[in-house]
């Protein structure tokens, strides 16, 4: 029994969230006033606690003028436990995308979707919309307990993963935020007709364990202070590292006997992932095993576990606050101690396990009870019609005509659930009509396990591209490889916009990290099983060099690697001396200078802080790259020269406008095209 817990904020100076909190009489305001104005965005303090509603405050950094209003918009989160995304709600949101968004979803590295582009007098629709089709973006974002993750793959037959989707739903009831704000401000106060709540997770939320409960507060587990920054769980089955379980604060195996019951589950601990460059006192971090619990006492332990980091989690900085640092500067067996003492008796010893696989469910199987599923890969998850390419489309076609639930994968792809085999040649049939490939072997391997988060142009944490640079990046990997006679090698690449890490690149084989405008610390030695971290190998790589820093390592592999070895377990194993030494003695093969770095002696014009319209001068005609505006989608550039008197125009015209040259150029020419 913990006999005392401290009050959350009394120890250090506590952050300025920390006050906002305790104002906001359980996340209502600012919101719930702010909402009523008229105005294109929030005040600074409703921004805070708008997250716990699960939105975003963002503008579009591509339209930044100086001087002028930025282009105010919302990213909204669902929150889906397990990544089930039940039809109804699926069609819900590709509308809402449609009507207030801007046209795509995007599925995230947590097995929820994003929408991007809100504007604030739409929020309330779109919000309500969610809730009113089973859907929630109730601490999607904030300090609380986010999404709870689980392998997606339906496999009916296997006990364990049905356990996994089952304990994923109830922790997430569990830790779910108790106040009625949401649905007061969203919903004018009408709670949404939703399942019945599992009586034994609502007894469990009650239950005073030995002090994890704050009594007479709307918030029996969280109290009046929530968690000290956001808290990430996941359950998952003894070999499936489909979730990256190592990076979550609290990771949950399921332990079945041999009859495939449920006994228990293995409790992991401290993972995460984000970090400031240049600070080292931040860093990303491994979860360590804590040990056994039966099923009975599972929801105490992790109300223990939370209650330990709500009462002993950093408070005053924010940089400082998730359970990893408290991990970390305590020790593993301080920690479970504390956590024992919540839980009012020990910890069992953990569980031997197998191995950790990384699986991700592409391509049709079957689910182990006559019915078939369909894994579909998705470039970073964003769910866009482009071309022939229609994606978006496919999807909706396939669950309004076949109403099939969805599980998000942790890897921003999705599946298709419990198919009729008499369905699947219609199915097929629609996504050969969209442009989808669904034979996994079709896919580029590099591509297929690639993560990029969203980065630029909504990500106001953003340093540099992501999303629109690695397509561009990946295929000039790709390559390097096929030069140095790797062609059909692979390995996982992640990349970021800034060291946070929302596509857990510290996990990758060669991860990609945002350091400065078109330049990346550069990541090398995960494993292919995202089992390891990853380490620095490079603080600053420009992405005109990619060729000429990736050249010699990529050989160096080739010639020293062990038979079978992955490129993650190779760098792991000879480590960064010997590949440094390697790389500099090593005479280059001449790989050709990517068309871009002749592209780049122009001059890069920048509007706000994102680089968004490439320039290059010649006597009296100036060149407009003719293209998206990212680096990376450079060698689809085309270059078109423009008379001085029309650049100078166009220039004024998008300044006035608050676009970027490439879009006005874009569009003007289309809509002349169109009619020629
Ligand atoms: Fe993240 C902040 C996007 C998964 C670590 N993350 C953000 C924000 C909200 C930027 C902001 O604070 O202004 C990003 C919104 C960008 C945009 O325009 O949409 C953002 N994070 C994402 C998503 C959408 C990336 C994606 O490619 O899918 C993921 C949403 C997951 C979800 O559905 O809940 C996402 N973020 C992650 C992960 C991976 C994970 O959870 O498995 C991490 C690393 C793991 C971890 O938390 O340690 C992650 N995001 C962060 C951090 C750093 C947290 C830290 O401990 O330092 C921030 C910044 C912060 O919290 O201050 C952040
Ligand atoms: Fe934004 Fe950084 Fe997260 Fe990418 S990693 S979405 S740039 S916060």
């Amino acid at each position: 029994m913990v006999k005392s817990p401290p009050s959350p904020i009394a120890s250090r100076k506590p952050s300025k969230v920390e006050g906002l909190k305790e104002n906001s009489n359980f996340l209502r305001e600012p919101v719930a006033t702010e909402i009523l104005q008229d105005t294109t965005h929030f005040s600074e303090n409703a921004v805070q606690m708008l997250k716990f509603h699960g939105s975003y405050q963002q503008d579009n950094r591509d339209n930044r003028v100086k001087g002028q209003e930025k282009d105010y918009q919302f990213m909204l989160r669902t929150k889906n436990p397990g990544g089930l995304v039940p039809p109804q709600l699926y069609l819900a949101l590709d509308k809402l995308a449609d009507e207030y968004g801007n046209h795509t979803l995007r599925a995230t590295t947590r097995q929820g979707f994003q929408m991007h582009g809100i504007l604030k007098k739409n929020l309330k629709s779109a919000i309500a919309t969610i809730v009113n089709n089973l859907g929630s973006t109730l601490g999607a974002c904030g300090d609380v307990n986010r999404n709870v993750m689980a392998p997606p793959v339906p496999l009916k037959n296997r006990p364990e993963y049905q356990y996994a989707w089952e304990y994923a739903q109830n922790i997430a009831d569990l830790l779910s935020p108790q106040t009625g704000a949401y649905y007061e401000i969203w919903l004018d106060g009408e709670k949404a007709i939703s399942a019945e709540e599992n009586p034994e997770v609502k007894a469990a939320r009650q239950r005073n364990g030995n002090g994890t409960i704050i009594h007479n507060t709307e918030e029996p587990i969280y109290g009046t202070y929530y968690m000290p920054r956001k808290f990430k769980v996941c359950v998952t089955v003894p070999g499936d590292n489909s979730v990256d379980l190592y990076s979550q604060d609290l990771t949950l195996v399921v332990i079945t006997n041999e009859k495939g019951q449920l006994e228990g589950f293995n409790v992991f601990a401290g993972g995460g992932l984000g970090r400031t460059h240049g600070k080292e006192e931040t860093f990303a971090r491994l979860a360590d095993p804590i040990g056994y619990v039966s099923k009975d006492d599972v929801y105490d332990v992790v109300k223990a576990i939370v209650a330990t980091q709500r009462d002993y989690g950093d408070r005053s900085d924010r940089r400082h606050a998730r359970l990893k640092y408290l991990i970390h500067d305590w020790g593993v067996e301080k920690f479970r101690a504390k956590v024992e003492e919540y839980f009012g008796k020990p910890i069992a010893p953990f569980k031997e396990l197998p191995e950790f696989k990384y699986l991700d469910f592409l391509g049709w199987d079957e689910q182990g009870d006559g019915k078939l599923f369909l894994g579909i890969s998705i470039d970073n998850g964003r769910v866009k019609d482009e071309g022939s390419f229609q994606l978006k489309t496919a999807l909706r076609e396939i669950v309004e005509q076949f109403n099939l639930p969805i599980r998000l994968t942790p890897n921003q792809n999705l599946i298709f659930c419990d198919i009729a085999p008499e369905n699947k040649q219609a199915i097929q049939e629609i996504l050969n009509r969209c442009g989808i490939i669904s034979d996994p072997s079709k896919i580029d391997a590099l591509e297929r396990l690639a993560m990029a988060c969203p980065a630029l142009p909504t990500c106001g944490l953003a340093i540099t591209e992501s999303e629109r640079a690695i397509p561009g990046i990946l295929e000039r990997i790709r390559t390097i490889l096929g030069k140095v006679g790797l062609q059909n090698e692979h390995f996982v690449v992640r990349m970021t916009g800034c060291p946070n890490g929302c596509a857990r690149p510290y996990m990758a084989e060669l991860g990609f990290v945002g350091s400065a405008p078109e330049s990346y610390q550069l990541w090398l030695g995960g494993s292919p099983d995202q089992t390891r971290l990853a380490l620095p190998y490079m603080e600053r790589l420009h992405h005109n060099d990619l060729e000429t820093q990736l050249e010699p390592i990529f050989v160096y592999f080739k010639q020293s690697r062990k038979s079978g070895e992955s490129f993650g377990d190779f760098c792991d194993r000879v480590g960064f001396d010997a590949i440094r030494e390697f790389a500099g003695n090593y005479a280059s093969q001449s790989v050709a200078p990517p068309e871009i770095t002749d592209d780049n002696d122009g001059l890069l014009e920048t509007m706000g802080d994102s680089t968004t319209t490439e320039i290059t001068e010649d006597s009296g005609y100036r060149e407009v790259a003719i293209a998206n505006t990212t680096i990376a989608t450079s060698k689809n550039r085309r270059r078109v020269s423009l008379q001085d008197e029309v650049y100078s125009k166009l220039k004024e015209a998008a300044t006035r406008q608050g676009k970027p040259m490439t879009e006005l150029v874009n569009e003007a020419l289309k809509a002349y095209l169109q009619n020629l």
